[in-house]
């Protein structure tokens, strides 16, 4: 059951320190405006994380601090009860330029939203931040520090950490642009447990439908792939040919011909995958013609029999109905596929997963179209998740798979396409690392 209530988390910090990106990867957003411009953002801007229609959680990006030395000077002499002092110094600066950002970065605050603080933990901590930093303190309320180190290092300096620990319920890693699915659940739970008076029991319903969402995802995904595999191994092509060409070169021209109708079912599959995870900007040819071992396919088609027909002999035409008896005296038929190797199979299933893998690991807060996976985390995918290091009951069950797709028997069909789903859905819930 799903909560009334929308958790709100308000993403607060200095300018240009990630916070953009962060709301942007934690709702899967990547429309979220991120700019290396500071001071482009100057107003408060709600971001949802929807599934099903549903809010599940809403993020608050802001305008970094703008004064806040001035702020804390302001907090350090008020003398009225402690748990208004933000609404005093809101009520008090309304209308005052020189506060504009601080009001409007602490409104979601005062309806209740948890604070999370961003810091750049690849530099030295200023002055402005400490200001930052105990201002927060002094509001009392549940907060965490999440340290997005821009150059990817986690250890921050020893001065910083200390001033966190000071200020902060808690204190969590988090790279804006590296963070995975894993890494977000984390963050999550880790907010929920800050206080026992800040344990929310909507956010914990809205964590479990962050989980059921991504496994409903990892379903569908998995459904995808086999479609993917159903289409490529059942695919076929024939081609007319000159007699007097009987030679390689139109072999090699219907072998072309299949790698791109091949590779033209991969892609449009590939693409419902990126949508499916929300990855809308994303420009993700490249990253298929790079990282795939696409040679394999590549070799594995060229290695396939193309088969001749005679002259009177009829030929089925790719992608139509039979057509009987098209008699061309002058020509020839050439046809290639379905493809009867199983090597074919683990070579899509590999290339799938690897999309996938890149895809599901890939942090929304991202502006760039680069592969965006460690050689490290490719590395970690292809050992513990490519089809060469499966057990030999589930290469058993992409045999007996492999074979009912070229079978006759509805029965035997139906009951192999659940049980290579169920093999390759393990295989995506296992997918996700932390970054
Ligand atoms: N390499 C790297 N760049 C980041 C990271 N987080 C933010 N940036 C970049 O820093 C700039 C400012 O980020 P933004 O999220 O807009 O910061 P904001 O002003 O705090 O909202 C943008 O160019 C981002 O792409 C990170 O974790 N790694
Ligand atoms: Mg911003």
């Amino acid at each position: 059951m799903i909560s009334n209530v929308t958790p709100e988390f308000v993403i607060i910090g200095s300018f240009n320190e990630g916070k953009s990106s962060l709301v942007s990867t934690l709702a899967e957003d990547d429309t979220v405006p991120v700019d290396p411009i500071a001071g482009n953002t100057s107003k408060t801007r709600a971001f949802p994380l929807i599934f099903d229609g549903k809010e599940i959680i809403r993020f608050f990006d802001t305008p970094g601090f703008q004064n806040p030395e001035l702020m804390l000077t302001w907090m350090k002499k008020y003398t009225g009860p402690s748990k208004d002092i933000l609404k005093v110094f809101i009520v008090e600066h309304k209308n005052d330029p020189e506060f504009k950002n601080e009001c409007e970065l602490f409104a979601p605050v005062l309806k209740g939203a948890g604070i999370i603080y961003v810091i750049d933990g690849s530099h030295s901590v200023t002055d402005h931040a400490r200001a930052e930093m105990e201002i927060l303190r002094l509001t009392g309320l549940p907060r965490m520090s999440v340290v997005n180190c821009k150059n990817s290092d986690t250890s921050f300096p020893a001065n910083l950490k200390i001033d966190l620990l000071k200020n902060f319920n808690s204190i969590r890693h988090l790279n804006a642009c590296q963070s995975t699915y894993t890494d977000r659940i984390g963050l999550f739970e880790c907010f929920n447990r800050i206080s026992e008076d800040w344990y929310q029991p909507e956010f914990s319903i809205a964590i479990d439908a962050i989980k059921r969402d991504w496994d409903n995802r990892n379903k569908t995904a998995s459904k995808m792939i086999l479609l993917l595999l159903e289409a490529a191994l059942t695919t076929n092509l024939s081609m007319d040919t000159q007699e007097e060409t009987f030679d390689s070169t139109g072999e090699k021209k219907l072998k072309l011909k299949f790698e791109k109708k091949i590779k033209a079912i991969e892609k449009l599959v590939y693409k419902k995958i990126q949508d499916l995870y929300k990855h809308n900007m994303f420009n993700s040819s490249s990253l298929i013609d790079s990282i795939f071992p696409e040679q394999l396919l590549v070799d594995k088609i060229q290695q396939c029999d193309v088969l001749y027909s005679k002259k009177s002999s009829f030929i089925a035409r790719a992608g139509s109905f039979l057509k009987p008896y098209r008699i061309r005296p002058d020509l020839e038929q050439i046809k290639i596929g379905a493809v009867k190797d199983i090597q074919f199979l683990f070579i899509l299933i590999d290339r799938a997963f690897l999309f996938y893998s890149c895809i599901i690991n890939r942090a929304h807060g991202r502006r760039d179209n680069d592969l965006g996976m460690s050689t490290k985390t490719i590395q970690d995918v292809k050992e513990k998740h490519l089809t060469m290091n499966w057990d030999e009951n589930k290469k058993t069950i992409c045999s007996d798979f492999f074979r009912s797709v070229h079978e006759n028997n509805r029965k035997k069909k139906k009951k192999m396409r659940l049980r290579i789903q169920a093999v390759l859905q393990e295989s995506l819930n296992n997918m996700s690392l932390p970054s």
